[in-house]
């Protein structure tokens, strides 16, 4: 069966076309969703269950990955309001996955567009897509990792900027800062997520989030905590049968039949 999935996420001025796409590789139904982080969360879910689904891609329009939170509908929002709905609180769902998901980046990736990108594993950008956090052209400021993730993985001095001017960069910059792992010409941009998320897709599943949470440790805390979860972990593979059989098929000089367990 096919092993990865995608979910189409177009957030500029038209909030109600998210939720599961198909192609003729990926399976599944259609969800159309009202709220955006309903149609992801929910769709998250299903796939977190579907054990024939390795990693998914999360993509947008050519126009725009995402433009952000509907500033429209924000107008009126107060301040208890925000703090007593826990205002933007459900998107934790994206970054809490435990299969790998990849943000497939066209067009603009802005506000909480940027940041959704930064809450999956691994962006992968076309050659026309355009990072940003503009919140404080809105007088406000990045609330669902702007000031975090981007800072991380860009630095203190580019984040800073980005955040400080709302000023945009290129996909090609994306790539050179690391905030993108590759760019690819914009129309090649979903085959080439879909590859990467295939080629995933033939490792082990158990061992893949093994290595994701090994991974997004390195973001949570300190180096010495990190390589000691790093070793047990890695110890712990010496617990499964995919790690056996990932090295006597090595030994044996044959393709590995990993069971995931
Ligand atoms: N909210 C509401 N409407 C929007 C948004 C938005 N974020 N972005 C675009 N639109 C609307 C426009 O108002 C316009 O509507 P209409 O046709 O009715 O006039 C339509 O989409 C098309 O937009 P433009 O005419 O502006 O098209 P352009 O190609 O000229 O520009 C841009 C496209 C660059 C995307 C531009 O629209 C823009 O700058 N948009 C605002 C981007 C922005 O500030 N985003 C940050 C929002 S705040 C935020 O995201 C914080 C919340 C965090 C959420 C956490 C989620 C993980």
């Amino acid at each position: 069966g096919s092993n990865w999935e995608f979910i189409k996420t177009d957030v500029t001025g038209e909030k109600k076309n998210v939720g599961r796409d198909h192609t003729e590789s990926s399976q599944g139904t259609e969800c159309p969703l009202q709220r955006p982080h309903e149609g992801i969360s929910t769709a998250l879910q299903q796939f977190s269950k579907d054990k024939s689904i390795a990693a998914i891609v999360l993509t947008g329009s050519e126009k725009a990955f995402a433009a952000g939170a509907d500033i429209k509908e924000m107008v009126g929002n107060t301040y208890s309001q925000c703090i007593q709905g826990n205002f933007l609180n459900d998107w934790v769902e994206v970054a809490r996955t435990q299969k790998p998901i990849i943000a497939a980046v066209n067009g603009y990736a802005l506000g909480g567009g940027c940041e959704l990108a930064m809450m999956c594993d691994i962006i992968y950008a076309g050659d026309k897509a355009k990072f940003g956090q503009p919140e404080i052209a809105l007088g406000t400021i990045p609330g669902a990792g702007g000031t975090q993730r981007l800072t991380r993985v860009v630095g203190k001095s580019k984040a800073m900027e980005m955040c400080l001017t709302g000023n945009m960069i290129s996909a090609q910059e994306a790539e050179k800062l690391g905030l993108a792992s590759k760019v690819v010409p914009a129309d090649q941009l979903l085959a080439e997520a879909i590859k990467l998320a295939e080629k995933i897709g033939t490792h082990s599943s158990l061992i893949v989030q093994l290595c994701k949470e090994s991974v997004n440790t390195a973001y949570e805390t300190t180096l010495q905590e990190g390589l000691k979860f790093e070793r047990r972990t890695f110890h712990a593979t010496f617990s499964t049968a995919d790690r056996k059989e990932g090295m006597t098929a090595f030994a044996e000089k044959r393709p590995a039949n990993f069971t995931n367990e």
